[in-house]
């Protein structure tokens, strides 16, 4: 069993579709080890997308990624980290497949409606940023 990071980001919390997103996460099998939803700082923000910390759209993402809102998931199944991504769609979702999420809910390359960690070592990084493991059943 593999876990991954997910989050549902505040362009789709702010439209009250945090239902529908998690009615296919799950519907796809996953197992939500973890849930839940809080107001990131944009320091907390920026912290969590270091990485990206010298592309161009790094401050506008963390702007938006700061908000309002985000839920934030730890999910488990077998290949967790490549069928979530699946699941999402390509980044920019005029790109995305059709029935992935980011095809059906997502606004633009940035308002792309959810996260998920593009590979083991990310999730290691992403899921103790937020969840203890105590959070984690
Ligand atoms: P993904 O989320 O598909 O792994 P990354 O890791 O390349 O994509 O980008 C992280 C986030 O940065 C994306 N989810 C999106 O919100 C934003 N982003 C990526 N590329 C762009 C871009 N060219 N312009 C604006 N925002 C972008």
């Amino acid at each position: 069993m593999e876990k991954t990071f997910a989050i549902i980001k505040p362009d789709a919390v702010e439209r009250n579709i945090t239902g529908k997103i998690i009615d296919r996460i799950e519907a796809a099998g996953f197992r939500i080890c973890g849930i839940k939803k809080l107001f990131l700082a944009k320091a907390e923000a920026e912290g969590f997308y270091y990485v990206h910390k010298e592309r161009p759209f790094f401050n506008d993402l963390c702007t938006f990624m700061s908000r309002s809102p985000v839920v934030v998931m730890v999910l488990e199944q077998e290949n967790a980290i490549v069928k979530w991504r699946e699941l999402m769609g390509a980044t920019n979702p005029a790109n995305a497949e059709a029935g992935t999420i980011r095809k059906e809910f997502g606004v633009s390359i940035e308002e792309n409606t959810v996260h998920g960690s593009d590979s083991p070592e990310s999730a290691a990084f992403e899921i103790p940023y937020f969840f203890s493991q105590l959070e984690l059943v």
